[in-house]
């Protein structure tokens, strides 16, 4: 159940089928403390399960995405502790989500923050955004995908070049370099976001499910395995009542009315 408020996030629903989750720490610039990830497990587990949900968008503040881990947390935090509770192990439940993600990144993206961000399906960006991998000046390395994820992102010598320096990427390069799919002026990238969220939530969300899950099955797999999954994939969705009405819709020249079957 959704909780009428949290302490770490606004949620909102800003259009149908579109869930909008706020991370509010603005004096922290966002930085994910546990009480932040409860929140947004909370609240994002809830939009993943209902069937009203298409889409759910990830945002922050105009300053900052997310700044990172919190560091004032961690900071005194000793191995035999980090490592017996797995420290950050519960972030895999945001990259889990099954319903497609879009973060929505303003500001600074930067350690768990940029993390954070490419867990979720779909990165746009406003034009001051600035992502990074700071972590090797505090003396650690990215712990939630920063070696991972952003490699497959970017490439090696780019994800290395930002794990080794810190250096931060802008809005422009990270989209250049495949980080971002789009960059929008700062004060219109949430509107941008939410109308991307709405198409996606308006197609059939069984076949958007299938779709997400095929593509990133991708990681994992061989060319030759990834071709057939898709293809397994694809001929089950002739057992859903959705790709009967996409095809019949489109030959009777209609809108398609999804029954998400
Ligand atoms: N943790 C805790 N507090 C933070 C963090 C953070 N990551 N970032 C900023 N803050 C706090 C500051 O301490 C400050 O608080 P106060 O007013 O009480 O001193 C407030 O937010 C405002 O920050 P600044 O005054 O520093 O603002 P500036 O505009 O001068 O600078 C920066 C903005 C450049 C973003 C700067 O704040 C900064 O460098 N922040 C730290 C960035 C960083 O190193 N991030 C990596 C953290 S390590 C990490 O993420 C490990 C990843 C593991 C996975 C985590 C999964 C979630």
């Amino acid at each position: 159940e959704l909780k009428t408020s949290y302490d770490n996030i606004i949620v909102s629903t800003p259009a149908p089928g579109v869930a909008l989750l706020q991370l509010n720490r603005p004096k922290a610039l966002n930085a994910l403390c546990d009480a932040l990830l409860d929140d947004l497990i909370h609240a994002s587990t809830h939009f993943d399960k209902s069937e009203e949900c298409g889409c759910i968008v990830i945002t922050g503040s105009d300053k900052a995405f997310a700044a990172g881990a919190d560091i004032k947390e961690m900071a005194t935090r000793e191995f035999a502790e980090v490592y017996s509770q797995n420290m950050f192990k519960q972030w895999g439940s945001i990259a889990a989500i099954e319903t497609p993600t879009i973060a929505a990144v303003n500001g600074f993206a930067l350690g768990g923050g940029c993390e954070l961000a490419m867990m979720c399906d779909i990165m746009v960006a406003g034009d001051k955004a600035k992502f990074g991998q700071p972590e090797i000046n505090l003396g650690v390395i990215p712990g939630c995908g920063g070696t991972q994820r952003l490699i497959r992102a970017v490439g090696k010598s780019k994800a290395m070049e930002m794990c080794l320096t810190g250096n931060m990427i802008d809005a422009e390069r990270a989209e250049r370099d495949g980080l971002v799919a789009r960059v929008y002026p700062a004060e219109e990238l949430v509107d941008q976001a939410v109308k991307m969220a709405s198409k996606i939530a308006s197609k059939s969300q069984i076949a958007c499910k299938a779709a997400k899950e095929t593509v990133n099955a991708s990681y994992e797999m061989s060319m030759e395995e990834g071709l057939r999954l898709e293809r397994r994939i694809f001929h089950s969705l002739f057992a859903t009542k959705d790709q009967k009405e996409g095809m019949a819709a489109f030959v009777e020249k209609r809108d398609a009315k999804w029954e998400h079957k």
